[in-house]
């Protein structure tokens, strides 16, 4: 039986095309909105693999049945008015992309913890100086947004040896890791002296990480003022906020993936601040050939009547 097309509509960055999108789909015809020469009628077709889209693309898709999103985060895609509302929307779950997140988290508190900006800055300068060594089990890390990225990022940083709990919407269960709800949130905020977010944007996630939180933080006996760390989405974040909490000391350092604009302006105050560690959206790309594999095995999902995974539950927003 031939294989119904798959519309893509999403370019795919330089960086990102470490292979092809088709080497993942077994076969199964791709209509590239973005590259190919558009048809007149997408009757037919079936399924639709976006990131941004144009605003009249579902219109033309009368046998649209399930769109998949090429990313994790659903907040470009449920924010376009033109999506259909009664189509499932299913988003990238792979390990290939909670593996890369948490390598960056990872990277990030590592790099605080052991104050290698500071060392960085004495190499420039020719100067030898060791600075104190705390264990990492005196390290409080807090995750913010337990999801699959969160839990990942959680046990990774257990492994090394940091003193790791949990903060979400729902509150989780798990060995080892102290998990706390959204009702729990000033304890939660007062017990770690490291904040990593890893929430989905939405309207109760708007500028959630501001003065306000970065002031409840609490602080290593030994190491400098509270580090936070975003990896989820900028819309979360005050960056004005943050400029001023780094500037008067309320927070120690940051590393930031993800930006209230992206790409970030380049006169934006953030650059200049030597303990924040800014990345431009790369923590955790969606490897493209993971990317075809995930779109096909669930598709084939689908057809045979077991139901799609990662659905999307826009009531929630993620
Ligand atoms: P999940 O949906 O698996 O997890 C989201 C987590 O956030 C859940 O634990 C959820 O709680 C929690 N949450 C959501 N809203 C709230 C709220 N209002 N209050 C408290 N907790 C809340 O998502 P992923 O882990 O897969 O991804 C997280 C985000 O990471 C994505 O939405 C995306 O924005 C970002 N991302 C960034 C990338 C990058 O390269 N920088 C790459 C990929 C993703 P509950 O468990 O109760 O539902
Ligand atoms: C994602 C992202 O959501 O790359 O997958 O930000």
């Amino acid at each position: 039986m031939s294989k119904s097309p798959l519309l893509l509509s999403v370019s795919f960055t330089e960086a990102e095309q470490l292979g092809d999108v088709r080497d993942g789909l077994d076969g199964r015809p791709v209509i590239d909105w973005e590259k190919d020469e558009r048809p007149d009628s997408l009757a037919g077709v079936k399924y639709a693999l976006v990131w941004k889209f144009d605003h009249d693309l579902f219109d033309r898709m009368p046998d649209l049945e399930v769109i998949f999103n090429a990313g994790a985060g659903v907040d470009k895609i449920l924010a376009n008015p033109n999506l259909p509302p009664d189509i499932p929307v299913v988003r990238f779950v792979d390990p290939t992309l909670t593996t890369r997140m948490g390598e960056w988290v990872c990277l990030q508190v590592l790099t605080h913890f052991r104050q290698q900006i500071q060392y960085s800055k004495q190499q420039r300068n020719n100067y030898w100086q060791g600075l104190p060594q705390p264990e990492a089990s005196t390290m409080n890390v807090g995750i913010m947004g337990m999801g699959v990225l969160g839990q990942d990022s959680a046990q990774k940083l257990k492994t090394l040896g940091f003193n790791v709990s949990g903060w979400s919407r729902s509150k989780k269960s798990i060995d080892g890791i102290d998990c706390y709800d959204a009702s729990e949130t000033e304890a939660f905020l007062a017990r770690n002296h490291v904040i990593v977010g890893l929430l989905p944007y939405t309207p109760d996630t708007h500028g959630f990480f501001n003065r306000a939180l970065f002031e409840k933080i609490g602080k290593h006996p030994v190491l400098p003022s509270p580090i936070f760390i975003n990896g989820g989405r900028g819309g979360s974040q005050v960056e004005i906020d943050i400029i001023c909490c780094l500037e008067d000391g309320t927070l120690g350092g940051v590393s930031l993936d993800v930006f209230e604009t992206e790409p970030l302006s380049s006169d934006s105050p953030l650059w200049g601040f030597e303990n924040a560690i800014l990345t431009p959206h790369v923590a955790s790309d969606s490897d493209v050939v993971a990317l075809g594999k995930y779109v096909e095995g669930q598709i084939q999902r689908y057809e045979a009547g077991k139901g799609l995974q990662n659905l999307v539950d826009r009531s929630a927003g993620y």
